[in-house]
């Protein structure tokens, strides 16, 4: 097997060392809106279907959202964020309900 030519001089390469390239990904809230017509046990269910939340925490942010104006559901990853608003908005629009769901930066 022929030998691999030997490199003796960098001349004025500079190396630097290879650094990770991984960074924390930012985070999104998807966030609820309220609205006058979406019925509470609605925004109940899509809390428990979309966001994995058991029926009493489902309840405590749809009456928050209800009072306040609008409610924080989950923090996700971009991509995670962008498909959660995209489904729910999907699923009220289906339902014939004005419910609009968003998301911003954590
Ligand atoms: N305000 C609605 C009602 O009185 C209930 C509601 C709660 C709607 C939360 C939207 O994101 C919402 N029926």
């Amino acid at each position: 097997m022929a030998d691999l030519p030997e490199r003796t001089n960098d001349d004025d390469l500079a190396v630097e060392k290879a650094r990770p390239k991984l960074k924390v990904p930012p985070l999104f809230n998807v966030i609820l809106l309220n609205d006058d017509y979406t019925p509470m046990d609605f925004v109940v269910e899509i809390l428990e279907t979309f966001f994995n939340l058991p029926r009493d925490k489902a309840t405590r942010i749809m009456l928050q959202i209800h009072t306040e104006g609008r409610g924080t559901c989950g923090q996700y990853t971009r991509e995670i964020a962008e498909t959660k608003v995209h489904q729910v908005n999907m699923h009220s629009r289906e339902h014939q309900h004005p419910l609009l769901c968003t998301m911003e930066p954590a």
